[in-house]
């Protein structure tokens, strides 16, 4: 891959479009190094072509395996250097040589996010069903096996070098009165407790939500309240994880955000957009302005507790549909990420509270659009430059015909494992 080539053909666009910006704002001091600090995990389920429950159309070269998965976020990373890190879900991609996997990832400068368990499927080969839930199932044996999944994946995350397990659930029930709410909670907090005992000291337990799907009258972990009100019985290392699908209709995620954070309860991110449902788009493909107000909360509020951005939360994209070239599909998403977090570090935060203290409701929104009408690609693109990374990577993947490469290397019929 010829990156200073590529680069060199485009530095003459690139410095006028940064002194431009410079021109026009002014550019808080250690910017650049924020941006370039700031890593977003690729998971391994997004590197194939994601499917509906009306068919799935491969796009060919997708990755057979783990090293083939590994590989394909490597490119990504060299690209944009802003990939440094994958997110495996147990069982879809089961490191079988973990000490292998751990030096493959090496070779790319990538490291393990958090590991992703899956009691929403049944297994060939397992003895309890999932169908009527996993953690809140009346049948002890099952709690019990999908328990022991997740200590399983910790395991696997260990052997890794992971400090996190995501645990998402679908359980739930699809009929009024097929479940007793409080059974279904209860049982989950219990089974969840001993999934708590199981992590390492220095790790953390995300619990997502998700409103609904696959059931559809209601989601045990269906809401912020119900996933916050669990980890706080948990305890400290258990915290919220906001997937921004997940939302009922014109929630106000930014605001759930903030409050999780200054709760210290949020643990991270699973990036996507949407426009109905948990859709998975490309981040910011169909609410840029959320994505912003979304940033701008977390800026806020990780200062206020003195954080650091790059490391005290957890960034995953969980993105996953079936139009686009999945890689650079995540290029995309990965770059609209930082532009809604570069935007967010220009916020004259000073100015605004003024604003808001003073009930300049005008002054607030102008002070907040300004920055989200500002165009930071320039910003961004000297921050992958500064790494070694290409000022355009979806145009270098596609001048080098990267996805032709891959159809050649691993052929036009494969399938990731995934959904
Ligand atoms: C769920 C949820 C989880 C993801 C699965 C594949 O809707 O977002 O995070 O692991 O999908
Ligand atoms: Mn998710
Ligand atoms: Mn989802």
């Amino acid at each position: 891959m010829n990156i200073s080539s590529h680069n060199d053909a485009l530095l003459a666009q690139h410095t006028r479009r940064l002194d431009f910006l410079k021109s026009e704002v002014n550019l808080p001091a250690g910017i650049l190094q924020k941006l370039k600090d700031f890593q977003i995990a690729i998971p391994s389920w997004a590197l194939g072509t994601g499917g509906t429950r009306f068919g799935r159309f491969s796009g060919g070269g997708e990755p057979r395996n783990l090293e083939e998965k590994i590989a394909d976020v490597g490119l990504l990373h060299a690209l944009n250097q802003s990939s440094g890190a994958i997110s495996l879900h147990i069982p879809w991609d089961i490191p079988t040589d973990p000490a292998a996997i751990r030096s493959l990832a090496a070779q790319h400068g990538l490291a393990f996010d958090a590991v992703n368990s899956n009691t929403f499927q049944d297994q060939a080969n397992q003895a309890h069903s999932y169908k009527f839930g996993s953690l809140q199932n009346v049948s002890a044996a099952t709690r019990k096996q999908a328990i022991d999944h997740n200590i399983e994946v910790i395991k696997h995350g260990v052997s890794l070098g992971s400090k996190a397990l995501t645990v998402w659930l679908s359980d739930g029930s699809c009929f009024p009165g097929q479940l007793n709410f409080r059974h279904a909670y209860e049982r989950t907090v219990d089974s969840l407790r001993e999934i708590y005992a199981a992590l390492p000291s220095d790790w953390a337990l995300y619990l997502e939500y998700k409103a609904y799907e696959p059931n559809f009258y209601s989601t045990t972990v269906g809401d912020w309240g119900a996933s916050y009100s669990m980890v706080n019985k948990l305890g400290p290392q258990a915290k919220t994880l906001v997937d921004l699908g997940h939302h009922l209709p014109n929630a106000n995620i930014e605001q759930i955000v903030s409050i999780l954070l200054m709760e210290g309860k949020l643990g991270g991110f699973h990036f996507n957009d949407s426009k109905y449902g948990d859709d998975d788009l490309t981040a910011g493909s169909i609410k840029p302005y959320q994505l912003f107000l979304i940033f701008n909360e977390l800026v806020d509020g990780m200062d206020a507790k003195g954080m650091n951005h790059a490391k005290d939360l957890g960034w995953m994209i969980d993105a996953s549909h079936n139009v686009k070239d999945p890689l650079e599909d995540l290029l995309q998403s990965v770059e609209a990420i930082q532009i809604a977090y570069a935007q967010a570090l220009l916020v004259d935060r000073a100015a605004l509270e003024a604003a808001r203290e003073a009930n300049d409701v005008v002054r607030c929104q102008e002070l907040l659009q300004a920055v989200f009408r500002t165009d930071v690609r320039a910003l961004v693109a000297q921050a992958r430059l500064e790494l070694g990374g290409a000022l355009d990577p979806i145009a270098l993947f596609r001048q080098e015909k990267m996805r032709e490469q891959l159809i050649v290397a691993r052929g036009a019929k494969t399938v990731a494992t995934g959904l």
